[in-house]
């Protein structure tokens, strides 16, 4: 259908509308551009703490500094496999994440004191080492060797294990013969047989399935962990051994950091904090209750000799190789904070 003629007031209209939009379609673009992707990869699965904590940062930086951030946040290892984050941070293909002494360990030898079984003595004590000068030190180090800047380091929790079958654990020498899951890296798996089972590496991701299936018999997690990813659904009784307390460290690429101004740096890593403490407060609180929860459910809940535990961890770890890595007197600096 023929359009009818436009007026020379039509027209003058809808230039002067065009004048207006351009300068705000460009002030568009130009927000776009200039805004700072913040990318954050973790293995975690959506109802744990330490995957909630993120939204708390993004909504943090959201009120701190409108417009001038962009966080995305991924899940349960879907833009990065466990274990394969620092390689990402370093190559510049993620901004952030939460790493742990595990993944720190294999770039920074001596911090694979923090993987130690019963280094750690609760989550005071892990608060106090890493906020005080022993972290400093040692986080100076990572940021050298690994072009990432650690931010907070969180509570992961207390970690226990969780047999498929049950059985009578009071020793070490009990666990002789178990298959039990551990992530996938010589630190870890070390662990695992200092605590007297026969280690298997598996992802996180993997582990409902291959306690359901029997192809492990056990793993080992902080307790509100096994919760969040429903272990208690595939494992019949949790034995507290209460062999690591366990952290992960908020960390953002060098890359991403050094593209900052002071006061961008300064609201990130207020948002970091913030995290942990959403992080701490409720994991902390659910550590407390959880116990009960678990019972509820069916399972038993064991206590083991835990002094026979610690002795044979510490056992193992003196005169390793992994103890070789640590320098002399960091042990009992760490063990004097109090
Ligand atoms: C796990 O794989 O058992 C572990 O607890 C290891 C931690 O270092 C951390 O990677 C954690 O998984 C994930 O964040 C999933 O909770």
């Amino acid at each position: 259908m023929p359009q009818p003629p436009v007026s020379r007031r039509q027209f003058n209209a809808a230039a002067a509308c065009l004048a207006g939009a351009a300068p705000a379609l460009l002030l568009g673009a130009a927000t776009a551009q200039t805004r700072t992707v913040l990318r954050i990869s973790t293995p975690a699965v959506p109802d744990d703490w330490h995957a909630r904590m993120w939204t708390v940062l993004k909504e943090q930086l959201e009120a701190s500094s409108p417009g001038e951030f962009e966080v995305q946040i991924h899940l349960a290892g879907s833009l990065f496999k466990q274990g394969t984050e620092p390689a990402a941070l370093a190559r510049g293909n993620l901004e952030l994440a939460s790493i742990s002494a595990f993944d720190i360990a294999r770039q920074v030898p001596e911090f694979s004191v923090f993987t130690a079984g019963y280094t750690l003595r609760d989550p005071q004590h892990q608060q106090k080492v890493f906020n005080g000068p022993i972290g400093e030190e040692l986080f100076r180090r990572v940021t050298e060797r690994m072009d990432i800047v650690p931010l907070a380091t969180l509570y992961l929790g207390t970690r226990q294990v969780t047999l498929r079958e049950p059985r009578a654990v009071r020793t070490p020498a009990d666990l002789k013969g178990l298959k039990l899951r551990m992530p996938g890296t010589k630190e870890w798996l070390f662990l695992g047989e200092a605590l007297g089972a026969t280690a298997t590496p598996m992802a996180f991701g993997e582990v409902y399935l291959a306690l359901k299936t029997g192809t492990i018999d056990a793993q080992d997690n902080p307790l509100p962990t096994v919760r969040a990813a429903k272990f208690h659904e595939v494992t019949r009784q949790v034995v507290l051994t209460s062999h690591l307390v366990d952290g992960l460290f908020i960390v953002v690429s060098s890359k991403a950091w050094n593209a900052m101004n002071a006061a961008q740096r300064q609201k990130l890593r207020a948002a970091a904090q913030a995290a942990v403490a959403f992080n701490n407060e409720n994991r902390l609180k659910e550590e407390a209750q959880i116990v009960e929860f678990l019972r509820q459910q069916g399972l038993q809940v064991t206590t083991p000799d835990v002094e026979s535990f610690r002795r044979a961890v510490q056992q193992a770890y003196a005169g390793s190789e992994i103890a070789r890595a640590w320098p002399p007197g960091l042990v009992d600096r760490i063990a004097a904070v109090r």
